[in-house]
């Protein structure tokens, strides 16, 4: 009953060796891909790296079993299952709801029922797509989806994260467990599916962490007090107030910062990443990916994803 995030440079990925679940890996430009490799899924983000060229590889105890199901890659181990899969069509709307049928579909049908963690990419995030955002547009089809699969819409719903990329329309990839989650929220904001109207006709449905056994998943995190936004153009403030956030997370899923086995650092501007890097790292001092991506709010400069393990 094991799952771990490990940060992989590119050049050891030829010798991987069993018990891998998934591998993320991200280049400058090309085609958002997945697809099965060795017995496992790979992801490839056009998302450029900050940094190392490392790639994310998630891993797991005993035997894996892969299976091609559609567009969508899937890999399995007793507990655990991880999935990838890229849509191509235009409207953010339309590729949000097709993904998520699938995933929930698939989650079901394999015996792994709990959705702990989706990561999802969307192309062109902040800007418009005639009257919607395409990130508002993504927000609807991924809640028409959860709703057609009679979900609450509350505390049912995985941690997650929706950022940019370069290319493409959606991407996104997802780790779902046999055993029961617990969802968390943090007492500093309103929960993302409580958002209010000005955020999108339809609420982000993600929670802000998941609890698997020790392994706590925090979503990706941002400088938002309550609702809005806060500290517009301050990057050195923005990343205080994330970690304020993290910190708060951390402690209501039974962990602390000092907990953190890995961390994903988006960064809308390469230029803020050495600063950011600079301050995050005696406060956080975990392995982390810096990578260049728009936020889903064009004021935001940054956003921090955690997984930590709980003592
Ligand atoms: C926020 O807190 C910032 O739509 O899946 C963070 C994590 C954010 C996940 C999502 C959005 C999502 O609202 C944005």
């Amino acid at each position: 009953m094991e799952l771990r995030p490990d940060i992989v440079s590119v050049a050891d990925l030829s010798s991987l060796d069993g018990g891998v679940l998934g591998v993320i890996r991200f280049s400058e430009n090309g085609a958002a891909q997945a697809a099965l490799t060795r017995g496992f899924v790979e992801i490839s983000l056009p998302l450029p790296i900050l940094g190392d060229d490392v790639a994310e590889v998630w891993r797991c105890d005993g035997d894996v079993r892969s299976l091609q199901d559609g567009e969508l890659s899937l890999a399995m181990s007793d507990d655990f299952l991880f999935g990838a899969i890229v849509a191509n069509e235009d409207d953010a709307g339309a590729a949000g709801s097709r993904v998520y049928d699938a995933i929930v579909r698939a989650a079901r049908r394999e015996g792994f029922p709990n959705l702990l963690r989706v990561w999802n990419h969307v192309r062109g995030i902040n800007s418009l797509d005639g009257e919607l955002e395409r990130y508002h547009a993504f927000c609807r089809g991924r809640h028409d989806a959860f709703a057609s699969h009679g979900y609450g819409l509350r505390a049912d719903l995985p941690a997650a994260s929706a950022v940019g990329m370069r290319e493409g329309s959606l991407a996104t990839y997802f780790v779902a467990s046999r055993g029961a989650a617990e969802q968390v929220e943090n007492p500093r904001q309103v929960s993302a599916y409580d958002y209010p109207r000005e955020y999108g006709p339809r609420s982000p449905s993600f929670s802000r962490a998941t609890v698997a056994g020790s392994l706590v998943f925090i979503s990706g995190t941002a400088s938002i007090v309550g609702h809005e936004s806060r500290h517009h153009g301050d990057v050195d403030a923005q990343l205080d107030e994330t970690i304020e956030n993290l910190d708060r997370v951390a402690v209501v899923s039974g962990a602390t910062l000092s907990d953190i086995i890995s961390l994903k650092v988006y960064v809308r501007d390469r230029n803020d990443c050495a600063r950011i890097a600079e301050r995050l790292a005696p406060r956080i001092p975990a392995p982390a990916i810096y990578l260049e991506a728009d936020i889903c709010r064009a004021e935001l400069l940054l956003e921090i994803e955690a997984v930590a393990r709980r003592g």
